[in-house]
């Protein structure tokens, strides 16, 4: 039976509820993590819970639990439901208020969820061939509207541009900004290899700070690639030589075609196959033991 984390306690699936005013749910007020663990160990836990703690700072969001605390949470839910290999998604709303969106009525009321389940992997088929992807006309946020680096509940901006692309016939979307600039994709960040150098945009471009992002610069670097939070449009990314997807869920996903246009030779490249290996490598060994 699975068993939900809801402000210190375990609930059953079914009994797993929370108010019907939870801001959370009324205005999307709140923010949350993916999380992934690899036999055993919780991989870049720090910095997930860093990211959580950032996005809830931005949003004056009190988080009720201390970092410490949210690491023993987490670990204490993989331990009631027993897994191994898991997708956690670790939440914190605003909590309870009125109909009013003044977030002033919810304080003291934060409510944290931390679910975790089975991971929902993409297909094989995918990571082989490489995927097809379309730039959709929905912009990422304006960082001076709703800061994409804030890993808010409201996911709107991501969904309308999902919905874009499988309407098309699309497994993904490309973002661009407001100013046309390339941001990233729905839920994964993008990369391109041009001249065995790798390119990612930099965060103000629209791009959330990725913690598989993070990872695949270090890996990059130390595998003696440079690496480049740079701008780039379209165009650039068309004429690259290669082309891969980075998150959570996704790990690294190789992209061979970009609106019609066949990137490189078609095939996931060299250089992002022997990132996706060292990638599969260190979520052996690297982790939050448990
Ligand atoms: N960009 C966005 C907008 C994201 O939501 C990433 C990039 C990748 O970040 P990490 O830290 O995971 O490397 C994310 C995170 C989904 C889904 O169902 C995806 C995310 C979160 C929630 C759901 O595809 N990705």
């Amino acid at each position: 039976m699975m068993k939900i984390y809801i402000n210190g306690k375990f609930y059953d699936k079914e009994n797993a509820k929370i108010s019907v005013f939870d801001h959370g749910l009324l205005y999307g007020d709140g923010v949350f993590e993916g999380i992934r663990v690899y036999n055993r160990l919780v991989f870049k836990l720090n910095e997930h819970i860093d990211r959580l703690y950032e996005s809830a700072h931005s949003i004056m969001l009190k988080i009720p639990l201390s970092k410490e605390q949210m690491i023993k949470a987490v670990i204490s839910t993989l331990k009631e439901n027993k897994l191994t290999d898991a997708y956690i998604r670790l939440i914190t709303t605003r909590g309870e208020g009125d109909l009013g969106l003044d977030p002033r009525k919810c304080a003291g009321k934060e409510t944290t969820i931390i679910i975790t389940d089975k991971i929902a992997l993409y297909p094989q088929r995918l990571y082989k061939e490489g995927m097809n992807i379309i730039t959709v006309s929905t912009t990422r946020n304006a960082h001076e509207a709703l800061n994409p680096q804030i890993k808010s509940l409201n996911y709107l901006n991501n969904i309308m541009a999902k919905i874009e692309a499988t309407n098309c016939g699309y497994e993904e979307a490309l973002m661009l900004n407001d100013s046309g600039y390339v941001a990233e994709c729905t839920g994964d960040n993008i990369f391109i290899v041009k001249n065995n150098e790798l390119y990612t945009p930099p965060e103000c471009m629209g791009a959330l700070s990725g913690v598989t992002r993070e990872t695949v610069l270090g890996l990059a670097r130390s595998g003696k690639i440079q690496t480049h939070e740079h701008v780039f449009t379209r165009h650039e990314l068309y004429v690259a030589d290669e082309c891969f997807l980075t998150g959570t869920a996704a790990e690294i996903i190789p992209v061979v075609k970009v609106d019609g246009r066949v990137i490189g030779h078609g095939k996931p490249g060299r250089t992002t196959l022997d990132l996706m290996k060292k990638f599969r490598e260190l979520t052996r060994r690297e982790g939050v033991k448990y």
